[in-house]
């Protein structure tokens, strides 16, 4: 059985894919399957078509995408399958795939980090969001989530604006720079994508706003450590991206092995994950889950190198 593996990730230089990215080359070379790695230097919405298009001609295995969109790959992808290429979605999920390999719950996610910064608010005034694109299923499933949590749970916290950074980092800072100059009240900003809270923080950390306006949100370690450290940041979330992409390579390899196809109960098993646990049942419309989001701040940031 040969396992040619082909990720997708939603844009190229984006240190939360190099690190699940990575792990995942490790992964498939260490089951004696072949890994590439292909994609857009941009987030927009139908750049992963050309790449899924020439995935498909390549006829790899099995293509483990992070959507930049819900339904704009759905042709392309529709054609891989035809074309008895497996299609998986890691991440960022799309309507069209055989299974989606997602972080965490989605309500967790979303909820842990408005509980974060209600925390830091102390449980009132204005926030904003500093999103991915704005077509991220991943962000918007989140976002949604947060809206219903904040209305149902924080009824003094008003959420003032949505803004997209478009996991580019030049854009999220001038985004940031934006709402604190259009919302002088606010009190705190939660960006839910690694490339624009790392952009936030940088803005704020050297701005009057440092330590006045909070800043949470899913970043990786390595990009915020110096935010924790010099107190611009206090806590934000996310899960192991390594984990994420040694998981997916193992549903994908289970896949082209025919092991399981994606049924809800199918079982298969992940070697190499920093946690103990081996085995993962598939869920409920082709969705298997790593585990629950996890808390970093500057008494533990130190223990995480990614
Ligand atoms: C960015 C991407 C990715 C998301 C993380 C939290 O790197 O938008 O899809 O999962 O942030």
């Amino acid at each position: 059985m040969s396992y040619d593996i082909a990720f997708l990730p939603k844009n190229l230089g984006n240190p939360y894919f190099d690190a699940s990215d990575g792990a995942a080359k490790t992964a498939v070379e260490g089951f004696g399957g072949t890994f590439k790695e292909v994609g857009p230097t941009e987030a927009a919405p139908d750049a992963q078509v050309s790449f899924i298009n020439t995935l498909t001609q390549q006829q790899v295995g099995a293509i483990v995408i992070s959507a930049n969109d819900p339904d704009a790959l759905c042709d392309a992808i529709g054609q891989a399958q035809d074309a008895g290429v497996h299609v998986l979605t890691f991440d960022s999920d799309t309507n069209c795939r055989e299974m989606y390999i997602a972080a965490s719950n989605t309500e967790l996610i979303g909820q842990k980090q408005v509980d974060i910064i209600a925390e830091e608010i102390g449980g009132s005034g204005q926030i904003a969001i500093l999103s991915a694109s704005a077509n991220a299923t991943n962000q918007n499933a989140w976002i949604d989530v947060m809206k219903a949590y904040l209305a149902s749970d924080y009824p003094d916290i008003e959420l003032v604006d949505v803004v997209y950074g478009d996991d580019d980092d030049q854009t999220s800072y001038d985004k940031t720079e934006a709402l604190l100059s259009q919302y002088p009240d606010l009190k705190g900003i939660i960006s839910p994508t690694t490339v624009g809270i790392a952009a936030a923080a940088r803005y704020l950390s050297t701005s009057e706003y440092k330590g006045q306006v909070m800043l949470t949100g899913l970043g990786t370690p390595n990009d915020m450590r110096d935010y924790v450290k010099d107190g611009t940041v206090q806590e934000f979330a996310l899960w192991n991206p390594e984990d994420l992409g040694i998981l997916a390579s193992w549903a994908a390899k289970a896949l082209i092995d025919g092991s399981i196809t994606g049924a809800e109960g199918d079982t298969f098993t992940a070697e190499g994950l920093s946690s103990d646990v081996t085995d993962f049942t598939v869920g409920a419309d082709g969705i298997v889950v790593l585990g629950d989001p996890y808390v970093f701040n500057a008494d533990n940031i130190d223990n995480f190198n990614f």
